[in-house]
């Protein structure tokens, strides 16, 4: 089964290569396809499906997306479903990594738990797959690490001692919320468990 991964991810769509391994997923680039879906939702369910349906009803294709991002308690969930988008278009991942350490400046070590939150629909011909994964860690003090991309350098993963920048990208599937996503994800799909 052909599918495309609707997203533009770069390190996602290798993510994706990495973990997915047997499926025959393609890029947009290479689907010749050049599409911006206004992320509109305000649930990680409601904006994968966004995507994922958006790339479907253009190309009739089988379509995967992936909504993710860093939900700080101390924070009252932020940046969450804004994560690619925190402080404003002016920022990249290291600008939106800056800022948040700022935001967590004066917030003890105990209160530093946050999560990173993934979700995957698959929008196709027979129906509907979604799947969501968590990965439990703690904001750090300062970015550590140069694998993976976005938030990792200061995910501090307890079972690692180390930031999900510190970690091999496949420990990091191993554990992250990417990782637990797509293993359901592919689970549901061999049993054709469609909604
Ligand atoms: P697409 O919508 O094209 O897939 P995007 O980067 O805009 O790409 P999202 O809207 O889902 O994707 O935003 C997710 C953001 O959350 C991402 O840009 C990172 O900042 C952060 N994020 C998600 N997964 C992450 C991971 O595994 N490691 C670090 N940061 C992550």
């Amino acid at each position: 089964m052909k599918i495309i991964a609707a997203t533009k991810n770069k390190n996602k769509l290798r993510e994706f290569g990495e973990i997915l391994k047997g499926f025959e997923i393609i890029s947009q680039e290479e689907a010749g396809i050049d599409l911006d879906v206004e992320e509109t939702g305000t649930t990680f369910e409601e904006n994968s499906y966004l995507k994922a349906k958006a790339i479907y009803d253009l190309t009739g294709i089988a379509a995967i997306a992936d909504d993710s991002g860093l939900c700080v308690d101390a924070l009252g969930g932020e940046p969450g479903v804004y994560s690619a988008r925190y402080g404003g278009e002016g920022y990249d991942d290291k600008g939106r990594v800056t800022l948040l350490l700022k935001n967590m400046e004066n917030v003890p070590d105990e209160k530093r738990s946050a999560r990173f939150v993934c979700a995957i629909t698959l929008v196709s011909g027979e129906g509907i797959i979604t799947a969501r994964g968590e990965c439990e860690g703690k904001i750090d003090y300062a970015p550590k690490g140069t694998n993976g991309f976005g938030y990792d350098p200061v995910f501090f993963v307890e079972k690692f001692g180390k930031t999900m920048a510190e970690i091999t990208p496949e420990e990091k599937n191993e554990i992250s919320h990417r990782g637990k996503a797509l293993g359901i994800f592919a689970e549901k799909l061999e049993k054709k468990q469609y909604s």
